[in-house]
């Protein structure tokens, strides 16, 4: 199974790193053929190199749109060299064999990526580069393919080894690579024209994504993990800028998203808040006078839990921030900036990861979220609903205070990212007690009430903060219960979406309980 390599075909818009490649390919004996712009550089640095249109007898013509497409190359790319059929026909036809075919794709995400026009963007979009790697990966059995610049070391050591030489394995692994990036290339000209026809809907959509990371595991030691970009400019994890500690772990990388998804919908023009994450799930949140304030008033939430927690700013990290969180262990901190007094206060810890993201996402922007299920996957359009004090409706006689009014909205945008069955109780900006993640709303109401009187216990408080809150559930109350629920930790206001067969039960449960409760019409079921 071993092919000697004696043409190649290159072919690339990415020239990194390709001077060398050619070089050593020449240096042993490989006659390469190549296309305009490649065919110039390799000349340019005293290659010897043969032109694809001098093979095919056609010029490159129609702005390039027509370069590669011709039977000589794809005849050479696609013959079986153990049939006589096919090399009859290759003799027949002129038709030279190419064992190795190098080309990396026309920029389209980079293209989409700068905000280039429409025609700009159509021009991008790689005919004659595709259609060759498929071809060259189909006949792996005796072509070896490469379209990705970090390969090409891989195909010198595959050469070295082998007296220059190319095994089976290595070719099916290249073509199984390619494929890869043939796919996700076409899928992302398709995610782009859904965004051009403002097809927003998830339905007859490729997804794609580009390897980011290859992790050490997964959610557990013995699960394989990576890590893919998805091409988009949302700021956040996959575009941040790492500027110490080890590499992210997948429940980092989870986390962390999760948190500064959860900040961004609080606007840094109102103010300093941050998040503490811990499995997904905030344990802290708060607004404050300063990110230092803000960070404090988060930790006051549950310090048990912040422990090796993940926090996200929606502002910058300044050091008197800095010098806060470096009082107990965590495991990353996001930010859109850092200042130098902050970094420096964070290079003496070496284990805490710092990520700055140069800006917040826009948590009303759409996009598509997936979850995996057996022999399928669920997509989504991403949880973008904001509700804004005009969208609330007061169903109780008692109105809620402005102060009232200010925490239920705050409380209402943390739900929004506690997971379901979600109960977050609120004061002066601040959370005070966080039910998440349990199968019945009653069970998170207690599990928030009960956090906050540990916490009030351990900051040496004579009540639990819960008294004179503000509450937020995630979606509507089927029964009364959970009002006296809440009523018993002493809360004073509720919002939540409505729309249950009991609202009047529960309604009534509210005032006669003194509460006042607003409607949101909206839901936020997370899981
Ligand atoms: O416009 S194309 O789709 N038509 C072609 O026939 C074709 N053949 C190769 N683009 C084509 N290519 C692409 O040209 C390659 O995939 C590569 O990205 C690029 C290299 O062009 P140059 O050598 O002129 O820089």
């Amino acid at each position: 199974d071993r092919i000697p390599l004696k043409r190649a075909l290159i072919s690339v818009s990415d020239k990194t790193g390709l001077l060398d490649f050619a070089r050593t390919l020449s240096a042993r004996g490989v006659e390469i053929l190549s296309t305009g712009g490649t065919a110039k550089a390799l000349r340019e640095a005293g290659l010897t190199v043969k032109d694809v249109a001098e093979v095919t007898g056609f010029p490159e013509m129609m702005d390039g749109r027509v370069k590669t497409l011709h039977p000589v190359v794809h005849g050479g790319l696609l013959a079986l060299r153990d049939n006589d059929e096919h090399m009859a026909a290759a003799n027949a036809h002129g038709i030279g064999m190419i064992d190795l075919l190098v080309v990396n794709l026309y920029p389209f995400e980079a293209t989409v990526a700068k905000g280039a026009d429409y025609d700009d963007c159509i021009e991008n979009i790689d005919i004659g580069g595709p259609a060759m790697i498929r071809a060259a990966s189909k006949n792996h059995a005796f072509v070896t393919v490469v379209v990705d610049v970090q390969d090409y070391a891989a195909v010198l050591a595959e050469l070295d080894a082998n007296d220059d030489t190319t095994g089976f394995a290595f070719r099916q692994r290249q073509a199984q690579i390619a494929y890869a990036r043939t796919a996700a290339y076409d899928a992302a000209v398709s995610t782009w024209m859904a965004a051009q026809i403002g097809e927003e809907a998830p339905r007859r959509r490729a997804f794609a994504g580009e390897l980011a990371q290859t992790l050490r595991y997964g959610e557990n030691p013995h699960q394989s993990a990576a890590f893919y970009r998805d091409g988009s400019d949302r700021a956040g994890v996959a575009t941040a800028k790492q500027w110490q500690g080890k590499e992210l772990s997948y429940n980092n990388i989870n986390d962390t998203d999760a948190a500064f998804e959860l900040v961004a919908e609080f606007d840094p023009a109102q103010g300093p808040a941050v998040a503490i994450i811990k499995h997904a799930n905030p344990c802290g949140v708060a607004r404050g006078d300063s990110a230092a304030d803000a960070y404090r008033r988060a930790f006051d939430c549950d310090r048990t839990s912040a422990f090796g927690g993940i926090i996200a700013l929606n502002t910058t990290l300044d050091g008197e921030t800095a010098r806060a969180i470096t009082e107990i262990f965590t495991e990353v901190v996001i930010a859109p900036e850092a200042t130098d007094e902050a970094r420096e206060i964070f290079a003496g810890k070496k284990n805490l990861r710092l990520l700055t993201t140069g800006g917040l996402p826009d948590p009303k922007a759409p996009g598509l979220t997936f979850r995996q299920v057996a022999g399928g996957f669920l997509v989504q359009g991403r949880d973008n609903g904001v509700i804004l004090p005009a969208d609330l409706k007061v169903v109780t006689q008692r109105q809620p205070s402005e102060a009232e009014l200010q925490d239920l909205l705050f409380a209402w945008t943390v739900a929004k990212h506690v997971k379901s069955n979600a109960i977050v109780y609120a004061k002066d900006l601040a959370t005070v007690g966080i039910g998440a993640g349990q199968m019945s709303r009653v069970d998170s109401t207690r599990i928030g009430k009960r956090k906050s009187e540990d916490m009030a216990e351990a900051l040496g408080l004579s009540q639990a903060l819960t008294i004179g809150s503000s509450v937020s559930s995630d979606a509507f109350f089927p029964f009364a219960d959970g009002i006296e629920a809440l009523a018993e930790a002493g809360a004073k206001a509720v919002i939540q979406p409505g729309g249950s067969m009991r609202d009047a039960e529960v309604i009534a449960a509210a005032d006669r309980l003194g509460l006042a409760m607003v409607f949101t019409g909206q839901r936020h079921f997370r899981h």
